[in-house]
């Protein structure tokens, strides 16, 4: 389908690897993704949907094995160890090779060899990238399909060019010992083995867009991080955009759907959804920060999706989109998963191909990590900027993890360094979307902990460096935090739409439209300026969430400073100041 003769020899050379029957080349045809549903269907792969009530809908069961990332089996091969840095697993690229090639050997024999080209970003746009996917697996196929813009016309845009990046997908026998998902930043290639969970093996994601493109942005003067991106429209104003960093499975694709309160409908407040999980920056022409989403669609958690949590979401899923690990409803062959609705079914199959009675039954329906993969144009308030190949500008980048204590709901930092130091001490409960415990407290500096493809000490470094760049027209920065919980354990602040209100002083904040209180962690609203027309919150309530426990912050520097030592001479001096005049406002001797 190419004359690419880099493409054509690393495929001859990966066909000779991984022994196929067939190889076929993804054009991006309807007729071949139709055919490629059908097949996937009579394999049971797939199981076609209630087409009068989902069009388009299909449902995946994934082995029990293989629901998440793998952090723990996720690696970044560089030359040296210090290139990956601290927070990454490393593994010496030749070792890296010999093992997962040994893997991958002779593991297509009796099955087709897919391969995808496919953009990260608008065809063509100067934002964008170009990566091949081979895969053994239809699913992977169908949702690279809808998660990025695939086919033969990427082909026509790459031309005779070499420079794009190498994914090497093989399902293997999804043995959890041999799963391997391998970066090579210097190489620009992945290799993933014995997985078929998305994060893990649609390598458009997490690998090329977050892992490889942090590395790539590293070197090119632009950033590739894990944030959504909203545009918030105000009445007679201008739309602004923003970006938000939070870990997985803490609301970015709630919160870049949101749906905004009854006061603001009322107002004619509106929000746009450009993107809800990765954001590439580059400064513009103007001086300014400019964000592109370079995904195609939504890879979004299903469970907990519901009419109140999300309904923009929810209706996303209506059409064309895969499900993942939910429960199957034999009665009317629809979906459900936990929290849907109050109404699970009592005929139905759960995520593990059981048979499994809602009404009754003590186990879920769904995964707690289970999926939908749906189409960017299906969500109903996505931004007519979300192709524009020169993106959106940025007025502000928020923060933010899921924390009980310390964090309040919103504070501002101070200055641009200020805001990296913000960014860089973040911490999170951990979430299912990735394997291991759930609910422990973990450092995960601009939620990148998991997705950061170079040592963090450097990329840190980066931040600053790029604050130099854009000057007097970097955006804001700020920290919020909605998971704050009272004595009995409850969460304080209602959360999903209501987080407008927070939106909205930030917004004043960036227009130097409202008064602000000098804290010694940053700037913090007073309480009148956070709008709560309509809302069941107290003052004590509004109080509890701004509150900053001294001691807690005391011992949060404490932790910074270990979490710190990690990075040893790459820590950048602009954080280690930081983190003094943080004890010095705190009255740390
Ligand atoms: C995701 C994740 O799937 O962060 O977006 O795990
Ligand atoms: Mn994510």
């Amino acid at each position: 389908m190419t004359h690419n003769i880099h493409i054509n020899n690393w495929v001859n050379q990966i066909k000779n690897l991984v022994n196929p029957n067939k190889i076929i080349w993804i054009d991006g045809s309807e007729m071949q993704l139709e055919n490629l549903k059908q097949e996937a269907c009579q394999n049971n792969e797939l199981i076609k949907l209630n087409q009068d009530k989902l069009p388009g809908c299909y449902l995946h069961r994934s082995s029990a094995n293989d629901v998440a990332r793998v952090e723990d089996r996720t690696f970044i091969c560089t030359k040296s160890k210090e290139i990956a840095g601290p927070t990454n697993n490393w593994m010496d690229p030749k070792e890296a090779y010999n093992l997962v090639y040994d893997i991958a050997k002779d593991s297509y024999k009796g099955k087709n060899m897919y391969i995808i080209p496919y953009s990260m970003g608008p065809i063509g746009s100067k934002f964008s990238k170009i990566g091949i996917e081979i895969t053994d697996s239809i699913y992977v196929v169908l949702n690279m399909a809808i998660m990025t813009r695939i086919g033969k016309k990427v082909l026509d845009t790459l031309g005779e060019s070499n420079d794009w990046v190498r994914g090497l997908h093989c399902s293997c026998n999804l043995d959890e010992e041999k799963r391997y998902i391998c970066h090579f930043p210097e190489d620009n290639t992945i290799l993933s083995v014995n997985s078929c969970y998305g994060g893990n093996v649609l390598l458009g994601k997490k690998c090329f867009a977050l892992r490889i493109a942090s590395f790539q942005g590293q070197t090119e003067g632009w950033l590739a991080e894990h944030m959504l991106i909203l545009g918030i429209q105000r009445p007679n104003k201008d739309i602004i955009y923003i970006c938000a960093a939070f870990p997985s499975g803490c609301g970015k694709t709630n919160l870049a759907m949101l749906i905004p309160p009854k006061v603001y409908q009322e107002k004619g407040y509106k929000i746009w959804c450009v993107g809800d999980d990765i954001a590439w920056l580059r400064k513009g022409k103007d001086g300014r920060l400019w964000a592109i989403n370079p995904e195609n669609g939504f890879f979004g958690v299903a469970s907990g999706t519901n009419e109140n949590s999300n309904l923009n979401a929810l209706k996303s899923t209506r059409k064309d989109t895969i499900f993942t690990n939910v429960a199957h409803n034999l009665d009317d062959n629809t979906v459900w998963w936990e929290d849907l609705d109050k109404n699970p079914p009592s005929n139905a199959i759960n995520w593990k191909g059981e048979k499994w009675d809602g009404k009754r039954s003590n186990e879920k329906g769904a995964h707690p990590n289970s999926r939908f993969t749906s189409p960017a144009k299906n969500c109903p308030i996505l931004s007519e900027n979300f192709n524009n190949e020169n993106g959106v500008p940025i007025s502000a980048i928020i923060f933010g993890g899921r924390r009980k204590q310390t964090t309040p709901i919103v504070y501002e930092s101070f200055d641009w360094n200020h805001g990296v130091f913000v960014g860089s001490i973040m911490s999170s409960e951990t979430t299912a979307a990735a394997t291991g415990a759930v609910g422990v407290i973990r450092h995960d500096p601009m939620a990148m902990l998991p997705f950061c493809g170079y040592n963090m000490g450097k990329y840190f470094k980066h931040w600053i460096d790029m604050g130099k760049t854009l000057g007097e027209k970097a955006p804001k920065i700020f920290n919020v935090n909605w998971f704050r919980t009272d004595k009995n354990g409850n969460f304080i602040w209602p959360g999903f739409g209501d987080n407008l209100r927070i939106l909205d002083w930030i917004l004043g904040r960036c227009e130097d439209k409202i008064q602000s209180k000098k804290t010694p962690i940053g700037y913090m609203p007073f309480n009148q300026d956070i709008n709560t027309d309509g809302l069941n919150l107290s003052e004590s309530e509004l109080n509890e969430l701004t509150e900053i426990d001294i001691d807690l912050w005391k011992k949060e520097a404490e932790e910074t400073e270990q979490f710190y030592k990690k990075f040893g001479s790459n820590l950048p001096k602009e954080l280690d100041e930081q983190l003094v005049l943080l004890k010095q406002r705190l009255n740390i001797s």
